[in-house]
């Protein structure tokens, strides 16, 4: 199965889909994960994503593109896929679409995880308690500018997948185990109604 996983800062997208990949033993690509690994590493794109991320900023299309472009070359045929925090906005979504369709990959579902703004505040910030390396981003300073960017930019690409008919709202309140049953139930829908498209 081929899906995208999209929400707002906090809605549990990492959390959600660490187990759904697991699950469903498919390949996990996590634009925030790859950011957060090129920063520990010092590397060229880490140094120009640092400053962005800790202050709750999107780093630019062209480099999370081209970061994930070079990922997304080494799936294997038959596999399928989790993109996770990305696309982040429309252009992202737009040339994540055509790098998927040259790819003869196109996505089943794009999952949208929701969540009102007074949880995803109580879990960005309880994150940053109750963790040994708290981010940067969780601070309390940046959580309504993540929410804004959020809302400006990424809740169009929510829209896009919409229009496309592959969007698919999941509650992303309660327990970690309440919304994951959620998403499998959601899932066992569209695996009916939409089948993996010929190899
Ligand atoms: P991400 O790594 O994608 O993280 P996130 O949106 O902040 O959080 P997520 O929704 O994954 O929440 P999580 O499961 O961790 O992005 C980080 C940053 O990287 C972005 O702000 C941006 O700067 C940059 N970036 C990434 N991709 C980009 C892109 N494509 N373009 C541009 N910039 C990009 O859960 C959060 C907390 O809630 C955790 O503590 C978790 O334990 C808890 N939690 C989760 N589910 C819960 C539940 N059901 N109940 C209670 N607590 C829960």
């Amino acid at each position: 199965m081929r899906l995208i996983f999209v929400g707002p800062p906090g809605a549990g997208k990492g959390t959600q889909a660490t187990r759904l990949v697991e699950k469903l033993e498919i390949p996990h690509f996590s634009t925030g994960d790859m950011l957060r690994d090129e920063i520990r590493k010092r590397t060229r794109i880490g140094r120009i994503a640092d400053p962005l991320i800790s202050k709750g900023k999107f780093v630019s299309d062209e480099l999370v593109l081209a970061m994930l472009e070079s990922q997304l070359k080494q799936l294997e045929c038959e596999a399928g896929f989790l993109l996770d925090g990305v696309p982040r906005t429309l252009n992202q979504a737009k040339v994540i679409d055509s790098m998927l369709a040259r790819l003869n990959r196109p996505v089943d579902a794009c999952l949208y995880l929701s969540v009102p703004d007074d949880v995803l505040h109580h879990r960005l910030q309880n994150r940053t308690s109750t963790t040994s390396q708290p981010r940067a981003d969780d601070q309390k300073q940046w959580i309504p500018r993540r929410l804004e960017i959020y809302r400006t930019r990424t809740a169009p690409v929510v829209e896009h997948y919409q229009l496309q008919g592959r969007l698919v709202e999941v509650d992303g309140t309660g327990s970690p185990d309440e919304v994951f049953s959620r998403i499998q139930e959601a899932l066992a829908h569209i695996h009916d109604a939409r089948p993996c498209e010929e190899e």
